[in-house]
């Protein structure tokens, strides 16, 4: 090799070590219950619309300020807008209802070296690519809009001031998961709450303790430490139930959990949950935790071992009234009030995981969920990079919320065509992957390619082979006009598999009033009387074991173009912008009031 290509080779690799270096590392579980200082506050922003601050003739994350009377930069935090952590950006001033490109962040903090203590910064997501500078060197890089991420700080902090600067970018990816298309609103910024949390050198770092697969009386998991470097003492309590474990972890800080447990199963009914304490010499950490069995058999859901049909409703991360992503532990008591007085058992958090206030809060009032990993529609399957990234957001997710017994099913997907180069293998290989970091849950994906014969409609697709769980997302009598009458349409499966309605919906405008068989009427009763029709028809469905309407409130979607009845919002919802009930509502919530609102 020549000395030239010799230091190219040299400088590829120190390039590439960097990139892996400064990416986001696995971050720690339970979150909440870790000691922190919350940085959630207003933070003073730059709006950068053509990403000019990250070029090297601007290097914006240095944050300079004239010293020498000849020198001037063209940026400063000081004098410009603030903007609250967490929230979108979008809602927060006018000019950036649309937005999508990148927004610098600035915020300081104190801090005191401490020995025998670790620092972290811990962001619950940002959307979409994030850059993070401390004391303008940078730390790290994420991507995904939807979960958790974290970077350790323990040896970058000084004594006293410490100034952060985050770069999120929010420009739609043709790679990216999602990647360009999608039917909902890009909130971007800093959506969650960021942390900064204080560990000591040793401290736990992971644990997953669930019942084991198929069991009722046999909890089973791990608990794995980080920073250790010999064999490790850990207990493992739930004082309620008697259970006092002590563990020995192998020299990498893993110890594998196993044990007989008589436990009160968690059920939307009896939504109980345990308090865990998990210690180690240097460390505890507590939570509350349910325990509950999820399987199927032929095409039933059992909970517990006994037949559920789940009444669902779709929920976005998003408050129609404040016109604005939903974060906080009061917007997640707001959908799922709503979603109680519906009568459901059961939400879908489409399409991307939703804040974790959102999902301990479903635990606790007794929703089971679906939880999707944001591959929606046609993304770049037969790209690498993009294979990466599914996989990766999988992972992430899993982590952060495997201890949530609500959690019945991981859906790796919505809606993406057959058609699409690599697609089944691509989705096939995460539920391999998934399967293989947790095997106790339903692994699932959302189907809306279904065959119309005369009045039969078919279900097939080969990707279903890798699932246990079937959702189906269907418009008849709105994108497809009712092609029989609804007792007359017979659904067809060939895969001995649950099926649930994922999807299910058409548009009104609330309190606009019209024809119930005119769908460019927009109406309420158009709405009421699809509804009925629908229910007719699913009830005729012999393997159906669930049903989940699109969608508890309209959400804001810049496609939505009507004039009149849109004006970018997508009008689905069974709730208006304002939280208004429209009369289908009722409908959905007399069909959800029986205690099986389908007898098969
Ligand atoms: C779908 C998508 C959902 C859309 C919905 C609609 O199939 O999964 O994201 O919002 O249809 O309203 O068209």
């Amino acid at each position: 090799m020549s000395m030239k290509k010799r230091i190219r080779t040299l400088l590829l690799l120190l390039v590439l070590l960097n990139c892996t270096f400064l990416s986001a590392q696995d971050f720690m579980t339970n979150i909440p219950a870790r000691k922190q200082t919350s940085l959630n506050s207003k933070w003073q922003v730059i709006i950068d619309p053509y990403d000019v601050g990250i070029k090297s003739w601007k290097a914006l994350y240095k944050d300079k300020k004239p010293v020498e009377k000849s020198e001037f930069y063209e940026y400063s935090f000081d004098g410009g807008p603030v903007l609250d952590v967490p929230g979108d950006i979008n809602s927060q001033l006018p000019e950036l209802k649309n937005y999508e490109s990148t927004i610098w962040y600035k915020k300081t903090f104190v801090a005191q070296k401490q020995s025998g203590k670790r620092l972290f910064l811990y962001f619950d997501a940002a959307n979409y690519s994030t850059d993070v500078f401390l004391n303008s060197e940078k730390i790290g890089s994420h991507e995904g809009g939807f979960t958790p991420f974290q970077f350790e700080i323990t040896d970058k902090i000084k004594n006293g001031e410490n100034s952060i600067i985050v770069r999120v970018n929010n420009e739609r990816q043709k790679d990216g998961v999602p990647a360009t298309g999608y039917d909902w609103m890009n909130y971007g910024g800093i959506t969650r709450d960021v942390r900064l949390v204080e560990t000591s050198s040793v401290y736990i770092d992971d644990y997953f303790i669930q019942l084991e697969k198929g069991s009722k009386n046999v909890v089973s998991g791990y608990v794995k430490l980080a920073g250790v470097t010999s064999a490790q003492e850990v207990k493992v309590q739930i004082p309620e139930a008697k259970i006092n474990l002590v563990l020995k972890t192998n020299a990498e800080g893993y110890a594998a959990v196993k044990f007989p447990a008589k436990l009160s199963l968690w059920s939307p009914k009896n939504p109980k949950l345990y308090k865990i304490n998990i210690s180690c010499e240097s460390d505890k950490v507590s939570e509350e935790i349910g325990f509950r069995n999820i399987e199927t058999k032929g095409t039933d859901i059992l909970l517990n071992g006994e037949s559920v049909f789940l009444k669902g409703v779709n929920i976005h991360e998003e408050i129609p009234q404040r016109k604005g992503r939903a974060y906080s532990e009061s917007d997640g008591l707001m959908l799922l009030t709503w979603a109680k007085e519906l009568g459901c058992n059961f939400i879908r958090t489409a399409h991307y995981p939703h804040n974790e206030n959102m999902v301990r809060m479903a635990e606790r009032m007794g929703f089971m969920i679906w939880e999707e990993v944001p591959v929606f529609q046609s993304i770049s399957f037969d790209k690498e990079p993009t294979q990466q990234l599914m996989n990766l957001q999988l992972k992430e997710i899993v982590r952060r919320d495997k201890n949530r017994c609500s959690i019945i099913t991981w859906s790796m997907a919505n809606e993406t065509p057959q058609s699409s180069k690599n697609r089944t293998q691509a989705i096939a290989d995460m539920a391999t992957l998934c399967r293989s970091i947790d095997n106790t849950r339903l692994i699932s994906a959302a189907f809306n390619n279904i065959k119309y014969e005369g009045n039969k409609v078919i279900i097939e697709d080969e990707l279903i082979n890798s699932l246990d769980l079937i959702g189906i997302n269907e418009y008849i009598g709105w994108y497809k006009p009712w092609f029989k009458s609804p007792s007359e349409i017979e659904w067809v499966s060939n895969y001995n598999k649950p099926v649930i309605m994922s999807e299910f919906g058409c548009e009104a405008l609330y309190d606009n009033h019209g024809p119930s068989d005119v769908a460019s009427s927009w109406s309420e009763e158009y709405m009421e009387q699809f509804y009925k029709d629908q229910i007719t028809m699913l009830q005729r469905i012999p393997f159906l074991r669930g049903t989940c309407p699109w969608i508890l409130a309209d959400f804001q979607s810049p496609l939505r173009l009507h004039p009149i009845y849109q004006k970018g919002w997508n009008r689905k919802g069974l709730l208006s912008d304002k939280g208004e009930k429209k009369k289908a509502w009722y409908v959905l919530k007399a069909f959800y009031s029986k205690e099986k609102p389908v007898q098969n």
